[in-house]
């Protein structure tokens, strides 16, 4: 990784804060001429005053006076990319941030890419890959769980688990290549039992990590859960109660719904999608035939399933039959039996049977007309889901598919490592599996292996031959 800082012979100017009217609008300024071209908006230069210190200005383009503002100032690298940078707080008008852009702009800044901050940070050194993108994260959070695994990330608490792993893995490397120079002598530096056992506790690691990203996946983006069942069984009733809002059609003619709604439900500590599908028939009709099978294609990506039934008049043996079918599409069926207020004091043991039967989770029951059972619903729903989670504690969670696919090349490479060594593959050959596994790892935190191999070696061992 870059620890020294890049100076870029440009400097970049955007407004960091969004787009619109606002009580104050922050214009961010990066780059070797950051203080330069602020003072040329100056009639009183601030170029000498210390860093992270903030002075209220009178700001000037050529046509005159543009604003009073607030600018603070981050010198000698100790800001966020590295470089000089200025922020200028105006009043949060578009016409002002415009002009002030353009005053810059007109001085010779250029107007920054997309990203392009962060990007400068990553390469001073400031923050790695995985931190990087842990910054667009935070920005898209929208709500808690979602926010810490964000923080968590840029605090660099994932950076330093794959160090922690890479380090291991990069110390035994370096073992495996020393050899390799005194190929005459055939010695064995990495012992291969200990090497074996390293690895394959790495492999470990690192595919816990990475099934960790379904769950991760779920937090950033939300639970999608589907509603399914058969026609008439309360879904769309269901679906509009959840939202608070009249968004599906409901009608007592079964097969209403034809194709998926999907809407956003924020809960306090996580999102979910909730998807109201076609329901579950034969049916003749080409375009209902065509919407049941959406209805399957959402169940097989979906995170769970709400099985929907109408207690009054569905079968036990109707329902079995659909929930087997379900969960051979899915792993997560969760069974909701609805319409209680139909059913006096019924009998439910029979239905909480089947369900248990089937090794599923104790069914709800549920009045999709009533408000305070819906209600209830969302709670037993949020509790379940976030007790599903709460084994998680402080282990690391990885929401990055990019990461995610490295955790998998790195542990790809040592099963290579490990059939390799039954096998008896050369020392080479190891050794290369071994750098492919570290690359993949490095990969994420954006970090260079080969280098550090080098590294590892001269600094543990003298060799003095
Ligand atoms: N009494 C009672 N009626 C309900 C309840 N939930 C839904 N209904 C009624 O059942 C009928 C079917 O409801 P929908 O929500 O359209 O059913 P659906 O599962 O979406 O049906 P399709 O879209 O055809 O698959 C409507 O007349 C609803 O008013 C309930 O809890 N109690
Ligand atoms: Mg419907």
């Amino acid at each position: 990784m870059a620890n020294q800082n890049v100076f870029y012979g440009d400097t970049i100017v955007a407004r960091a804060t969004a787009a619109g009217v606002g009580a104050i609008a922050v214009v961010r300024v990066s780059g070797p001429l950051a203080l330069a071209l602020t003072d040329a908006l100056l009639k009183k230069p601030l170029g000498d005053q210390p860093s992270h210190t903030a002075h209220l200005r009178s700001v000037y383009d050529s046509e005159g006076l543009m604003d009073e503002a607030l600018i603070t100032l981050f010198k000698g690298g100790k800001s966020y990319t590295g470089e000089d940078t200025v922020e200028v707080s105006v009043h949060g008008s578009e016409y002002i941030v415009s002009r002030v852009l353009r005053a810059y702009m007109d001085r010779g800044a250029r107007l920054a890419d997309p990203g392009e901050f962060t990007q400068r940070s990553f390469l001073n050194g400031k923050l790695d890959l995985a931190q990087a993108e842990a910054v667009a994260d935070l920005i898209a959070s929208e709500h808690r769980m979602a926010h810490d695994l964000a923080l968590k990330q840029l605090k660099g608490g994932f950076s330093k688990d794959i160090a922690t792993l890479r380090d291991r893995l990069l110390h035994f490397t370096s073992l495996v290549e020393l050899e390799l120079d005194f190929a005459e002598e055939d010695v064995e530096f990495a012992e291969r039992s200990e090497l074996k056992m390293l690895v394959e506790r790495i492999q470990l690691e690192v595919l816990t990590l990475r099934d960790s990203f379904a769950l991760g996946n779920v937090i950033k983006k939300g639970l999608a859960l589907v509603l399914a069942g058969r026609p008439n069984a309360g879904k769309s009733t269901l679906f509009n109660a959840m939202l608070n809002e009249d968004r599906a059609i409901v009608s007592d003619i079964a097969g209403t719904t034809r194709d998926a709604i999907e809407a956003q439900l924020n809960f306090e500590g996580f999102m979910l999608r909730l998807i109201d599908t076609a329901g579950i028939r034969e049916a003749t009709d080409v375009i209902e035939q065509e919407g049941i099978a959406r209805t399957f294609s959402h169940v097989e990506k979906a995170g769970a399933t709400m099985y929907l039934l109408d207690m009054g008049s569905c079968s036990l043996a109707d329902a079995e039959q659909d929930l087997m079918m379900l969960k051979q599409k899915t792993s997560r069926v969760w069974v909701v039996c609805n319409k209680v207020d139909l059913l006096g004091n019924a009998d439910r043991q029979p239905w909480l049977d089947m369900v248990a039967g089937l090794g599923l989770e104790e069914p709800w029951f549920v009045s999709a007309r009533d408000k305070a059972s819906v209600q209830a619903l969302r709670l037993a729903l949020e509790a379940r889901f976030l007790g599903g989670l709460s084994d998680v504690g402080d282990q690391t969670v990885v929401t990055n598919v990019r990461h995610a696919e490295s955790l998998d090349h790195c542990a790809t490479e040592m099963q290579q490592v490990l059939d390799g060594m039954a096998s008896g593959l050369s020392g080479d050959l190891l050794a290369f599996h071994l750098r492919e596994g570290i690359r993949a790892l490095s990969g994420i935190t954006g970090e260079i292996g080969v280098e550090e191999i080098l590294g590892s070696i001269f600094s543990k061992f003298c060799i003095g031959k």
